[in-house]
């Protein structure tokens, strides 16, 4: 009888560490910490002001003056996308459009991926007539923002760009939580495609 007693008493013992274990589990979820970096391109640095979004929602990482963040998540997958929308004049005047001219009717190619993702203010992922109708509208105040309100464009940096499959590049990058790697992004400043744009 007592056999029985003690028995019971262990069951019990052992159900509730069990129930506890899963209850502190449920309310201290695994988390990962992802590491980013963000560079600008030549020597145009990188913008203030960056926000960085996982899975659409605005999240508190921050972006140190060196380029680097960190990203705490309790999701096993994410997706990191970064935000700039302010100063969309900086970098951008008469010589950007005469520059995308003379790409569009074929005299002087824009000869780096960069410029030609600097270019696509409208992020139709062509360069055309319409990039340059929305350029000059910021110059000349008719505008203050480019599409989407973005300022800056945010890209996979480890993706193999060039400047046939430019608009082949990522705006984002998805990230498995459970992967060390460093995620990598190159910031662009939307209509400055000849690259005289600063970062402060
Ligand atoms: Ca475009
Ligand atoms: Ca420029």
């Amino acid at each position: 009888m007592k056999n029985t007693q003690q028995l019971k008493t262990s069951f019990l013992f052992l159900f509730i560490f069990i129930y506890s274990f899963q209850l502190i589990s449920a309310q201290n979820p695994t988390l990962f910490t992802v590491k980013g970096h963000v560079s600008g391109y030549g020597n145009i640095g990188v913008p203030h002001d960056v926000r960085i979004y996982v899975n659409g929602i605005l999240n508190d990482a921050v972006i140190t003056g060196n380029g680097n963040f960190s990203i705490i998540t309790s999701d096993s997958n994410i997706k990191v996308e970064l935000k700039q929308g302010t100063d969309c004049l900086n970098g951008v005047n008469v010589g950007d459009i005469i520059r995308m001219q003379n790409h569009i009717i074929g005299k002087t190619q824009l000869d780096e991926p960069n410029k030609l993702l600097a270019g696509d203010v409208n992020h139709d992922l062509k360069l055309s007539i319409l990039d340059i109708i929305m350029i000059r509208s910021l110059i000349l105040g008719k505008n203050d923002i480019f599409v989407n309100n973005r300022s800056w464009s945010f890209v996979d940096a480890d993706f193999p760009i060039n400047t046939l499959n430019w608009n082949q590049v990522n705006h984002f990058i998805q990230v498995n939580t459970s992967d060390p790697k460093v995620i990598e992004f190159k910031a662009i400043k939307l209509g400055d495609v000849d690259l005289n744009a600063h970062a402060d």
